[in-house]
């Protein structure tokens, strides 16, 4: 067995040895953190895993990839930025992932990948599965709030999950005594109810000991945290030594050097044929390096592919069998029921999910149906559980995560965006995240600043996320249902004054196209509403079609199209009903600087500028925060009277 362990240390100091030849030799161009003096937490703790255990890395993840069974020869094929490459050269060094092997990702952003450990541990409990997940990290992820909020979550809900803090005293060029009250992770994590253990990390037997220990506890539901001292002995990124920085002292260095793991092992121990090692690693190096040579850089077509899926649903307009009507709230309740009941791979997780409320009625049958196996009451950690969705839908769930405001989702800029829109295109195509985010824009509800935005510009700007925003009892239903279905993140944003919209819902399960509606034909002028605006638009027309002395007696016959998706934007339904009115309003929910509006009258300009009879115009909340006060926020939103006035202006 040590000799095992010695050989796994072995190989990942001559691999990361054979990395720096190829850095500085140029062939790999992008910061390589290598994990030499380190080897023993990553070797350790995996050969007390079985290989269908799961884990997560972060920017420094070399050591873990190999000690997990990664393929050598894709890893350096994507050093190299080759199609070749464990993700075809779109992840690079610190995205390597091997999912076959069980290292399910490896991500940069410090902390980030912890909620994925926690997510597929909490997959693994609903499945019922015997795997457990493990997160590697590093001392400086835990001054971020998504490591206290994993931990969390991990012992509320008993998730087979195992935390691996790897010490090594740095975070770049801080010292951790710098950072943190106290250097001894252990103590502060002790008291959210996870078994800790801290370990000489560069003793490869000892963190085996502790991780057997760990398991034994993670496969009883019982979350587990290692804290394994460690020293990195080469620069934060790149190859060389770094003492002359100043930020550590090379006697420090030193002291650090003689207990290299793999000197611990051999110099206590009789380890066989070192030689015998060194050559069957170098002939592996060799002909993973010929491999990643050999491969073919990636082709420009590479830029545009893996964004996002190919939709995975047949698509059709909503079936109209019968004449059933249901309000906004029950169709979006019904679409929750059916998903969960049609696909038992679909759970519900939102902060108080559970509660009296069920979240405005919408999770009411659902619970009722289900319980809280599958509709997850949460801690209010907006950020990770974003994470363990993602988690949870990297280990095959579908995961609907409930915001009571799309405020809240501003918490979860990077899970959102920085993981969940990115990973489909750096795993090369190869993951998906098939994660639902539910939630609602409210206005008029005296809630000031932080409760009253819409953000949906905010959300569409990213590739890789789709965001809807239904306006009708019928769309809320089957945009749901669409978002469910989809093999990628996607937003839905429902509009709480459409609450009690009533309208005609057909009974059975449907997906609403990625297209926009067009709610009523006509001539003159094209309206776009973006949610429920819509509903001034409709007053609008009434107004100014109503002959009194305010509009001299004039008909305006507009066309009407509900966006519906903001991303994917249906851009040529536009397109065609501008060439034909030569005239465009575009009224959002929204801000209009940067925003929905904005892009749509850019992209008309850029196809249709010669059809247009006038300047396109735009309205939307006014360009300040929005204000608690109802005499004020009567002023904020663009009313009918103002749709009125602006589509006489465009008319006239
Ligand atoms: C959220 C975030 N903040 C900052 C960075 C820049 N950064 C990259 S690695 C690193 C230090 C991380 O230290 P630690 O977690 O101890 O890991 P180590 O590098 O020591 O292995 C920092 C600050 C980042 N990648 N992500
Ligand atoms: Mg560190």
């Amino acid at each position: 067995m040590l000799e095992k362990l010695y050989y796994e240390m072995l190989r990942i100091r001559r691999v990361e040895e054979k990395i720096s030849e190829l850095y500085e030799q140029g062939f790999i161009k992008a910061p390589v953190h290598l994990s030499i003096g380190q080897e023993a937490v990553a070797v350790g703790v995996m050969a007390a895993l079985q290989k269908q255990d799961k884990i997560v890395s972060t920017h420094r993840c070399h050591g873990h990839y190999l000690a997990k069974g990664g393929d050598l020869k894709k890893m350096m094929a994507e050093l190299l930025g080759k199609s070749g490459g464990c993700c075809g050269g779109k992840g690079g060094t610190m995205h390597l992932f091997d999912d076959e092997a069980g290292h399910v990702i490896s991500a940069p952003l410090v902390g980030a990948s912890i909620a994925f450990a926690v997510g597929i541990a909490l997959a693994s409990k609903i499945k019922q599965e015997k795997k457990i997940s493990v997160a590697f990290f590093g001392d400086g992820a835990v001054e971020e709030g998504i490591f206290w909020e994993s931990l969390n979550f991990a012992s509320v809900h008993n998730l087979p999950v195992i935390f691996v803090c790897e010490n090594n005293l740095y975070a770049t060029h801080s010292h951790i005594l710098k950072r943190q009250p106290d250097p001894w992770i252990t103590q502060r994590v002790r008291p959210h109810g996870v078994e800790a253990f801290s370990v000489n990390g560069n003793n490869v037997g000892e963190v085996l000991g502790a991780t057997q220990r760990a398991v034994n506890f993670a496969r009883n539901g019982q979350p587990c945290f290692i804290e394994a001292h460690t020293y990195r002995l080469k620069e934060h990124w790149g190859t060389g030594e770094d003492w002359h920085l100043g930020y550590r002292s090379k006697e420090e260095g030193q002291l650090w050097t003689r207990a290299c793991p793999l000197k611990q092992v051999k110099e206590v121990f009789e380890i066989g044929n070192i030689a015998i090692m060194e050559e069957k690693i170098k002939a592996e190096i060799d002909e993973a390096v010929a491999f990643a040579m050999k491969s073919s850089a990636p082709s420009s077509n590479e830029l545009f592919t893996d964004v996002c899926s190919e939709a995975t649903f047949s698509v059709g307009d909503a079936p109209v069998s019968e004449d059933r009507t249901l309000n906004y709230k029950e169709a979006a309740a019904e679409a929750l029921l059916q998903a969960m009941t049609n696909d038992e791979r679909v759970i519900l997780m939102g902060e108080g999910v559970d509660n009296i409320t069920g979240v405005y009625g919408h999770v009411l049958p659902t619970y009722e149906k289900f319980g809280p196996s599958r509709v997850i009451d949460t801690p209010l950690s907006e950020n990770a559980l974003t994470g363990i969705a993602i988690g949870a839908a990297l280990d095959g769930l579908r995961p609907v995560l409930i915001h009571q405001r799309n405020d809240f989702m501003l918490l979860t800029m990077d899970q959102l965006f920085n993981q969940a829109a990115k990973i489909r295109y750096a795993s090369g195509g190869k993951h998906k995240v098939p994660i639902t985010i539910l939630s609602f824009v409210a206005k008029k509800v005296g809630e000031g600043v932080q409760h009253s935005q819409s953000l949906q510009s905010v959300f569409a700007h990213f590739p890789g996320t789709k965001v809807g925003m239904p306006t009708s009892p019928a769309d809320v239903k089957g945009m749901l249902l669409s978002a469910i279905a989809d093999d990628d993140p996607v937003i839905i944003l429902e509009h709480r004054s459409l609450f009690d919209e009533v309208g005609i819902v057909p009974k059975e399960s449907y997906v609403t196209p990625h297209t926009a509606r067009v709610v009523s034909g006509g001539n003159d002028l094209t309206i776009v509403c973006v949610s429920a605006v819509i509903k001034n638009v409709q007053e609008a027309i009434g107004i100014v079609n109503n002959p009194d002395p305010f509009t001299q007696g004039v008909k305006i016959s507009p066309e009407i199209i509900d966006l519906r998706w903001i991303r994917p934007l249906d851009i040529g339904c536009i397109e065609r009903s501008v060439r034909k009115t030569g005239r465009l309003l575009v009224v959002d929910t929204g801000w209009k600087h940067f925003s929905v509006s904005s892009e749509i009258i850019a992209q008309i300009c850029e196809s249709s500028l010669s059809y247009l009879k006038k300047p396109p115009m735009r309205l939307g909340m006014a360009e300040g925060p929005c204000p608690a006060s109802q005499f004020l926020e009567s002023w904020y939103h663009p009313s009918a009277a103002e749709v009125a006035m602006s589509i006489l202006m465009l008319y006239s």
